[in-house]
């Protein structure tokens, strides 16, 4: 039994002879929850299995029932065996440490240092954006007003992707090449771009393009659309009826 983030667990955990014990990924509704798709992508993108509990959004048991798994009261959250790793940057280096071959961080050191840099800043910042412009994956909004602060916000994401896509990227698709945490961490960007249809350079659609043409994407992307549950506030720009 291990005390973790304020919550008991009885660990099923790394016995002798399981090679990888279970793992399980709480997240919230795949439609809104920027922060599960974060991890749920690096997980799938390191090409790790694991289950998952979907814990919908803004419901009356929904504090109590994410409480249950962290004290944090935040998704997305992982178990692994007797393990708890909350916050879902935590569960991208778990994941990148567990699938090394799969190269979540960039094996140049000085990428790799620009890499933690743009994931920690979108981590850290863009509150703005992240108000302003809720993901909401199946939302088709063109008619939202920008106001300068939020174009600020847009711009400075817009001048990352183009500046690790010139100077680390040219390899391959993505911000570093092949895939990274740092795509997965600016996934739910890419979503909120598409869905409110922000007016972008080439270089940043061709990058949008590329994340929202993953086969995982499309997965996530496909069964948020068929959920259920509408949550009002993160409805914006919607045509005046
Ligand atoms: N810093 C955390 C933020 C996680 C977060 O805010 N998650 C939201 C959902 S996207 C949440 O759990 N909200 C709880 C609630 O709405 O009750 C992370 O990176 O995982």
């Amino acid at each position: 039994m291990l005390f973790v983030a304020g919550v008991a667990r009885q660990g099923n955990g790394e016995e002798e002879g399981s090679a990888m014990p279970d793992m399980t990924l709480i997240i919230g509704n795949r439609n809104y929850s920027s922060w599960s798709l974060r991890a749920w992508l690096a997980m799938r993108m390191a090409g790790l299995a694991f289950e998952e509990i979907v814990i919908p959004l803004d419901q009356p048991e929904t504090e109590s029932r994410i409480r249950e798994h962290s004290a944090a009261g935040r998704v997305p959250v992982l178990h692994h065996g007797d393990l708890t790793i909350w916050d879902s940057l935590a569960i991208c280096e778990y994941a990148a440490e567990l699938a090394p071959a799969a190269l979540l961080w960039p094996e140049d050191r000085d990428a790799r240092a620009t890499a933690r840099s743009v994931s920690a800043e979108m981590h850290a910042g863009f509150t703005v954006l992240r108000a302003a412009l809720p993901m909401n994956i199946r939302a088709d909004r063109p008619d939202l007003r920008i106001p300068a602060d939020l174009q600020a916000d847009i711009d400075r994401v817009c001048t990352i992707w183009c500046d690790c896509r010139r100077y680390f990227g040219t390899a391959g698709q993505f911000l570093f090449g092949g895939f990274s945490v740092a795509d997965a961490m600016y996934a739910p960007v890419v979503a909120r771009l598409h869905s409110y249809r922000i007016e972008v350079d080439g270089t940043v659609q061709d990058y949008i393009e590329a994340v929202r043409s993953l086969p995982a994407m499309q997965e996530w992307a496909a069964v948020g659309a068929a959920e259920p549950w509408v949550l009002e506030r993160e409805e914006v720009g919607e045509p005046d009826a």
